[in-house]
Order: C-alpha cells, then sequence, then structure tokens
C-alpha cells in the first residue's frame, strides 16, 4: 500500500514511521509512506500557506492553490488514488473503517493546521473525511499517524507471519482479556491460578470470561452492539451475578487487586 502525507510539518513523521512494527513495514516494503511538504507547492516568494478567512473571524485558513497543487501532483502518478482529510467534522474512525482503507492500494492523507482548509479544496478533492475522535488538535498530522497505525496492522505480513489484526479482541467488539507475566506475585498481587495450571481449555475459558468481564465492567456499550454466542451470553450471566456494570469504571491496578482477585478466583 502506498500513502502520501501532505502536511506543513513532515518531520512529525520521521520518527513514528520509522520505529518499530511500521518500521519494519516500511523496509519490507508492505507500505510505501511518503511525506509532501505543502509550502513546496506554492509559487510566492515568500511561500505563503495560509490566509484570514473571509468574513472576518480570529484564525487564518489553509490556502487552496499549494493543497491543490500538491493533490495534483500525486494524482498526475496515480489518478485513483483516494483523498483523505483528517478533521473532527468526518466520520469517526472505527476498526471497520481501518480494515476497508487497508484494500485500497493508494490513499493521499491531507493534514490540515489553523482553522482548516478552505472549503474549496474540500469540493473538489476530498473523497472522504475521517475524524479519530471528538476532541480538537493542532493539527492533522497525529490524526494521520493514528490513521496509518491502525490500517498498517491489516496489511498482510506487517504483523508478522502468524498474527492477524482480525484475531484481536476488538474484531470481536470485546476488550482484551487481562495479561501477566513474571513475577508470580507482586506486592502481595498474585497471577491468577488458572493462568498457572497448563489447562488449556480452562485457560481459554478464563480468558473468554474475563474479556467479557472486562468489556461489560468498561464499555457496556460495545457489549450491546457484539453479537455473542450462546457460550458468552451464559459467561455473561455469570459475570454479572458478581459485577454490577458502573456508569464510570474506577481502574485501579494494584491497591485493591486482592479484592478483585478474590472475584475473579470465584470461578
Ligand atoms: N484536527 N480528528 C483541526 C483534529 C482532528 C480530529 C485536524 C484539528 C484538523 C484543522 N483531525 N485541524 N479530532 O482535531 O482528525
Amino acid at each position: 500500500m502506498r500513502i502520501d502525507i501532505l502536511t506543513l510539518f513532515p518531520n512529525m513523521f520521521s520518527s513514528p514511521l520509522r520505529e518499530s512494527i511500521l518500521g519494519r513495514a516500511v523496509e519490507k516494503g508492505l507500505l510505501q509512506i511518503q511525506t509532501i511538504n505543502i509550502r513546496d507547492f506554492t509559487l510566492d516568494k515568500h511561500q505563503v500557506v495560509d490566509d484570514a478567512p473571509y468574513g472576518g473571524g480570529q484564525g487564518m485558513v489553509m490556502k487552496v492553490e499549494p493543497i491543490a497543487r500538491a493533490i495534483e501532483s500525486v494524482k498526475a502518478q496515480n489518478p485513483s488514488a483516494r483523498t483523505i482529510y483528517l478533521t473532527p467534522q468526518g466520520k469517526p474512525f472505527h476498526q471497520d473503517l481501518a480494515r476497508r482503507l487497508s484494500t485500497q492500494s493508494h490513499l493521499i492523507l491531507l493534514c490540515g493546521r489553523y482553522e482548516g482548509i478552505d472549503e474549496r479544496v474540500r469540493e473538489l478533492f476530498i473523497d472522504e473525511e475521517i475524524s479519530i475522535g471528538d476532541y480538537v488538535l493542532t493539527g492533522g498530522e497525529l490524526a494521520a499517524m493514528v490513521l496509518v497505525d491502525a490500517v498498517s496492522r491489516f496489511i498482510p505480513g506487517v504483523l508478522g507471519s502468524d498474527r492477524s489484526a482480525e484475531e484481536d479482541s476488538f474484531f470481536n467488539s470485546l476488550l482484551e482479556y487481562p495479561q501477566y507475566t513474571r513475577p508470580v506475585e507482586f506486592k502481595g498481587c498474585r497471577v491468577p491460578e488458572v493462568l498457572l495450571s497448563g489447562n488449556h481449555s480452562a485457560i481459554s475459558l478464563w480468558r473468554r470470561r474475563e474479556a467479557i468481564r472486562q468489556t461489560s465492567l468498561r464499555r457496556p456499550d460495545l457489549l450491546a452492539k457484539a453479537s455473542l454466542t450462546d457460550e458468552e451470553k451464559g459467561l455473561l450471566e455469570e459475570v454479572l451475578e458478581v459485577n454490577q456494570p458502573m456508569i464510570a469504571p474506577a481502574y485501579r491496578p494494584g491497591r485493591d487487586c486482592g479484592m478483585r482477585m478474590k472475584d475473579k478466583n470465584e470461578f
């Protein structure tokens, strides 16, 4: 997959795209990511990319011409590239949307700064608008990085041969079960006995139950949307007898883990 990122701050992308899993995906050629500085597409001496809004008001608006030329330069190489603008006005980003975008061969991501872009950029060039959440960033760059990261995980080979994004718990609309590694006891908090038992079917059952418990406690909205199997419905009933879902779950790792362990080990 090829991704062209149009931005005024290309340096922001250097380390996130070079480190770890994304870095390896780029090295392997699974991902081809290019940053393009919109300022390089100005024609005036001072390389102006923004101007005051017509009608007045505070802040500046990104000018249409440099963005138009930048997008056209990419489209000249591949007219079928899909152009996405990151904005709080866009459709909410979601795992399903990440999966769909991962099937595209070429994305153009436009990162806005200031008060945003001239509306005519939208009308003429933007295929899709996406928001990564209901909060205001200083620019679209971090949003673009979030999108690149989540989309890349769906590209075959990016996560390594034996792991697929489809296996993640979120794929089944559930939160992940709790994970533990050594030591077996820390500050009086022990790893649940079942995980030390070597009983693989018991471990699998525990994990499915804990995934349902965590989802029920923290994200009942996800559980409402999930299509549970009969077994999962049974696990939910068991869990609800012990834990009543809270409106705002307080997550305090460690502090009262003795109490929590007792609950968890009750089955
Ligand atoms: N911005 N999801 C304003 C965002 C944002 C978001 C990007 C800030 C666009 C002009 N982008 N600029 N939330 O807050 O995607």
